[in-house]
């Protein structure tokens, strides 16, 4: 696990690095979007997942800065990517809720956005349904500022959370994100196919889009298909790559 030095050095340092993980159109086959997920380099190059250091960089407040690199690094890379002739790609950006605790945070999307001539809409905050639970006027008031700009919403980790939908009330978001948990074992259980089948339908009649994360097989792909869900990632099509890689995986496909 990170120390709070090592990710201070990461960060300083150029140690952090995004990878893309592709979201596809269960129905087209398009690849819609991308989600853009933070790696952390260490001293002797070894690569270290968020599981290694999210934690230690929420407890130190380095999240606010990791963060808002992110959201740099993933509108630059958006933009680079639309020049190089992948337009309509999504950007999906996870925030932490500690990120939510600074006044900055709003400032930060819209200037990640602006700097790099990125239209609003290219952009998809991810967030958790705790997150929207906790410091609800505040947050409230947030996400209602980026939804009135045209900034697109999904829930993370849906299901896993307060089993509260009491926010689906108070702003508009865009897409439900349905936990692995609940994906993976839909073909052979059906309490957890008859899940998967109300959220769906739920969101649906919300007009809310859905993606199913942690899809590794095509059965898998195949049966959402058929049970109404919009959108798959896992590591089926891609697992989260380098830009390059991406971006070679993406002209392969075409
Ligand atoms: O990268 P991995 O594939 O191991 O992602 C694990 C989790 O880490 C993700 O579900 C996400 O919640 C979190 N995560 C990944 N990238 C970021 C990031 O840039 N910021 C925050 N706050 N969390 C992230
Ligand atoms: O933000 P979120 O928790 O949704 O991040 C996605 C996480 O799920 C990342 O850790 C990513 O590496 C992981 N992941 C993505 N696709 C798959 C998959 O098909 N199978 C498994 N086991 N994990 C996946
Ligand atoms: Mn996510
Ligand atoms: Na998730």
């Amino acid at each position: 696990v990170a120390t709070r030095e090592a990710l201070q050095t990461a960060l300083e340092q150029d140690g952090l690095e995004l990878h893309y993980q592709p979201q596809v159109d269960l129905r087209s086959g398009q690849v819609l979007g991308v989600e853009a997920l933070l790696r952390c380099r260490q001293q002797g190059d070894e690569l270290m997942v968020p599981g290694a250091f999210i934690g230690a960089a929420e407890e130190s407040g380095l999240i606010v800065p990791m963060g808002r690199w992110v959201l740099r690094e993933a509108c630059r890379q958006t933009a680079a990517w639309q020049a190089a002739g992948l337009k309509d790609l999504t950007m999906a950006v996870n925030l932490s809720a500690v990120q939510f605790r600074h006044p900055e945070l709003m400032t930060d999307v819209f200037d990640a956005l602006a700097g790099n001539g990125l239209d609003p809409g290219c952009l998809e905050l991810e967030l958790t349904e705790s997150l929207l639970l906790q410091n609800a006027a505040l947050v409230q008031q947030t996400v209602r500022s980026w939804k009135a700009r045209g900034i697109r919403l999904a829930i993370d980790d849906f299901g896993t959370g307060y089993s509260s939908l009491a926010y689906l009330k108070h702003f508009k978001v865009d897409k439900l994100k349905i936990d692995r948990s609940f994906i993976i074992d839909i073909l052979q259980d059906e309490q957890a196919r008859a899940i998967v089948q109300a959220m769906i339908q739920m969101a649906r009649s919300l007009d809310l889009r859905t993606i199913a994360e942690g899809v590794e097989a095509v059965s898998l792909a195949e049966q959402l298909r058929i049970m109404g869900c919009d959108e798959a990632q896992g590591f089926l099509y891609a697992r989260p790559l380098p830009a390059q890689a991406l971006f070679a995986w993406m002209q392969q496909r075409a």
